[in-house]
């Protein structure tokens, strides 16, 4: 099951935005196949409303830059113009990947409650650039669940670095996707490797179990 204790355990939902996640936003401009994004929103909401129920801390992350662009890592502003969807440019929700544009936003269906945390990150790793890692230390919490998209991207960099700063983490298999199914299965698989260098793949039903008895 999920060996952690639930006091010192949160879960965190990455990037679960509108430009990933919408047909008019940042992922579809930039040629990848959304409804295979989509795919882990069914997942993430029924861990969500499980880790609610169960009063866990709960963390929302958001890819979002600053409007000058000043936070931009500059090989994934490169790669954004290869794809012909730059960072920053103009789409129909907004400019892409902006903090406070409109497809900066989470979907409408796992949008974040008043006590939840919601962090905007300038990369990849949502530890980054960011006060993750302070937040949850203050907050006593060891050990995470993640989930979100895309698997080989942000949810990986967030792994690594979690686990390189000492939590103990489980990836829920399900509740996380990408638009290339073989870079997610690859993913999980790098996870297990060696024995599980970083940490365990469980899912969704083994973590909504394990939320209904703490
Ligand atoms: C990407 C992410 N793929 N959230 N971001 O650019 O994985």
């Amino acid at each position: 099951m999920i060996p952690f204790d639930w006091q010192s355990t949160a879960l965190l939902v990455i990037d679960m935005q509108r430009d990933f996640l919408d047909p008019q936003g940042y992922a579809a401009m930039a040629g990848l196949d959304v409804s295979l994004l989509r795919a882990a929103i069914p997942g993430v909401a029924r861990v969500l409303a499980a880790a609610r129920e169960a009063g866990l801390l709960i963390v929302h992350t958001r890819e979002a830059n600053a409007p000058d662009l000043s936070d931009v890592p500059p090989a994934f502003m490169e790669a954004t113009r290869r794809t012909g969807a730059p960072v920053g440019s103009a789409g129909p929700l907004g400019r892409l990947l902006i903090r406070g544009e409109f497809g900066a936003g989470i979907v409408d269906e796992l949008a974040p409650r008043g006590t939840e945390i919601v962090i905007d990150k300038p990369g990849f790793s949502a530890f980054e650039g960011t006060a993750l890692g302070a937040m949850l230390t203050m907050r006593g919490i060891r050990s995470l669940i993640l989930c979100g998209i895309t698997t080989e991207v942000c949810v990986s960099s967030t792994l690594r670095t979690a686990i390189d700063r000492g939590f103990r983490c489980v990836t829920l298999r399900d509740a996380c996707a990408s638009a290339d199914v073989s870079l997610h299965d690859a993913a999980m698989r790098m996870i297990q490797v060696e024995g599980g260098v970083f940490g365990l793949v469980r899912t969704v039903d083994d973590a909504v179990a394990w939320l209904a008895e703490v």
